[in-house]
């Protein structure tokens, strides 16, 4: 990766937020109707509800700078610019998915916008974003790397002492925690014996901030503050965004007959639903130009994916280790 000046970040532009936010939304909605067809080959875990966070995060990185998603990362693929008709061609195990259609929606990944292959493992691409921070700071490109991760990641060893590392060698890192309050029907209640996250984090001498609403402005705006100081080293900073996923915890459908959680909770976090919220700081026509210009590439990409090829039956010994 070549070494570039550190510029300083975009304004927060609501037309450009609230594009990103409803763009993920239309893909992940279309993904769920199109999913009972049978024709997208891999399960999905959908971030309906949480894609303010990873728009927020992303908005004001560079394109020198890196995202590392977990198996929910279609919403952090596409707000770092990930091409969305590989994404969707992957989903349906075609040829020309960005995985080749071998990893499906858990293993999205586009070096070319540096977003870090993503993992169904719970927890494993804490490390591997902080290795890939550290390539930077070696090589003195002023580039970071934000780490998204669930809340039951957080429970993972490999967290802790990803923590300690990036802490002691200064490490560019945007430590992303997208706590839903579940690990698949575990509640928090059930597994943390407090909710101090924040403050467990804080004692590895790490900065952490915690977003109660999880705003999608007040997220941008927080990590655009903090990028100069991190490009130039002074190291890695944590954010807790309070969020909920509307659907399963993987599939297209909802949850809430399984009696571990609510409606009426749901219908609190949709009254801040960040595509509702930013929407309404638009003219209307704009939004409705927006609207429909995402209607059409989403179009586009399913009409990609369902008449791209399957891949050739020798592809299943490149590209692998056995
Ligand atoms: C190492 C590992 N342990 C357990 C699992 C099974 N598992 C899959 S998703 C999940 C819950 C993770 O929850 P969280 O990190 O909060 O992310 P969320 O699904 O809520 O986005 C678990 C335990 C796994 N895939 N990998």
């Amino acid at each position: 990766m070549p070494a570039a000046k550190p510029s300083r970040p975009k304004k927060a532009d609501p037309a450009r937020l609230y594009r990103a936010v409803r763009r993920i939304r239309r893909v992940e909605e279309e993904v769920a109707r199109i999913y009972p067809s049978d024709k997208i080959k891999s399960p999905v875990h959908l971030s309906i509800g949480q894609e303010g966070i990873a728009v927020g995060v992303c908005d004001p990185l560079e394109p020198r700078d890196a995202v590392s998603g977990t198996y929910r990362g279609h919403a952090t693929y596409l707000a770092k610019g990930g091409d969305l008709n590989a994404m969707m061609a992957e989903l349906f195990g075609k040829d020309t998915g960005c995985a080749r259609g071998k990893g499906g929606s858990m293993h999205l990944v586009d070096m070319k916008v540096n977003v870090l292959g993503c993992s169904a493992v719970v927890g494993t691409t804490v490390p591997v974003a902080a290795g890939f921070a550290m390539a930077q700071k070696m090589r003195k490109t002023g580039a970071v790397v934000a780490c998204f991760l669930g809340d039951g990641a957080s429970e993972e060893g490999c967290f802790p002492e990803t923590l300690n590392f990036a802490a002691l060698h200064k490490l560019p890192v945007i430590f992303v925690c997208e706590n839903n309050g579940f690990a698949i029907h575990e509640p928090l209640a059930k597994r943390w014996a407090t909710t101090k996250l924040c403050e467990r984090v804080r004692t590895y001498g790490i900065p952490a901030t915690r977003f109660a609403d999880s705003d999608t402005v007040k997220i941008r705006d927080h990590i655009a503050k903090a990028l100069p100081a991190m490009r130039k080293g002074s190291g890695p900073i944590f954010i807790e965004c309070l969020t909920w996923r509307w659907r399963e915890h993987v599939g297209p459908g909802e949850d809430y007959d399984a009696g571990f959680r609510s409606k009426a909770e749901l219908a609190k976090w949709q009254k801040k639903d960040p595509v509702v919220v930013l929407g309404k700081k638009l003219d209307k026509k704009l939004k409705a130009t927006i609207d429909a210009e995402i209607e059409a590439e989403l179009a586009a990409s399913v009409n990609f994916a369902e008449t791209s090829p399957w891949p050739d039956a020798k592809e299943l010994y490149s590209d692998v280790f056995a």
